[in-house]
């Protein structure tokens, strides 16, 4: 076997590597990762919930995006948060109600009145400083309030509003 031959078979033979390689490639490419479900809860007639939106992070960036820096009881410094206003998802999502349930990726949830989005400008939150939110530590998604914009915000109350690795929102 000469190396021309030997060249041909090694290209052959690497062929169907290549070939998934490229058609994982174009699948993740197509079908981005969700990373927030939206349901719509109702009482009436009976206690159902169904799904009403899906998002992927570029979704959530297509939105008008708010960023503001803010004191938090969870960094030293005064850190800048970047992301959509939660009422802008709820709208686009259709979803109407009176309490908003968040619920994070390590089943931590925490009920929001409605209210507190419309009078306030809360985000969700996908970048921290400039750089995205690490699912490690407290990504991709984190429900924001702007703390140093009233004083009534600085409370345990709105923190433990402040779900970070938020999975869904549920509103009923
Ligand atoms: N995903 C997630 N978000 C969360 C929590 C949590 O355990 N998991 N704790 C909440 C509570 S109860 C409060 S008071 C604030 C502040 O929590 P920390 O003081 O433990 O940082 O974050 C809130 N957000
Ligand atoms: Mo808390």
């Amino acid at each position: 076997m000469n190396t021309y031959q030997k060249a041909l078979i090694s290209v052959f033979l690497s062929l169907p590597c290549l070939i998934l390689t490229f058609s994982v490639h174009a699948d993740t490419r197509s079908k981005p990762t969700p990373v927030l479900q939206v349901y719509q809860s109702s009482d009436q007639p009976t206690r159902s919930t169904r799904l009403a939106s899906e998002w992927d992070m570029s979704g959530l960036k297509a939105l008008p995006q708010r960023s503001f820096t803010t004191h938090t009881p969870w960094y030293q410094q005064p850190v800048t948060f970047t992301g959509p206003l939660v009422r802008d998802v709820l709208n686009a999502s259709k979803v109407s109600g009176v309490t908003i349930t968040a619920m994070a990726l390590d089943e931590y949830k925490s009920r929001i009145p409605l209210s507190d989005v419309n009078k306030f400008d809360v985000i969700l939150a996908h970048s921290i400083n400039g750089e995205p939110l690490n699912p490690k530590n407290k990504g991709p998604l984190f429900i924001v309030y702007p703390f140093d914009s009233k004083k009534q915000l600085q409370s345990v109350l709105y923190y433990q509003r402040s779900v970070w690795q938020l999975k869904s929102l549920t509103v009923e």
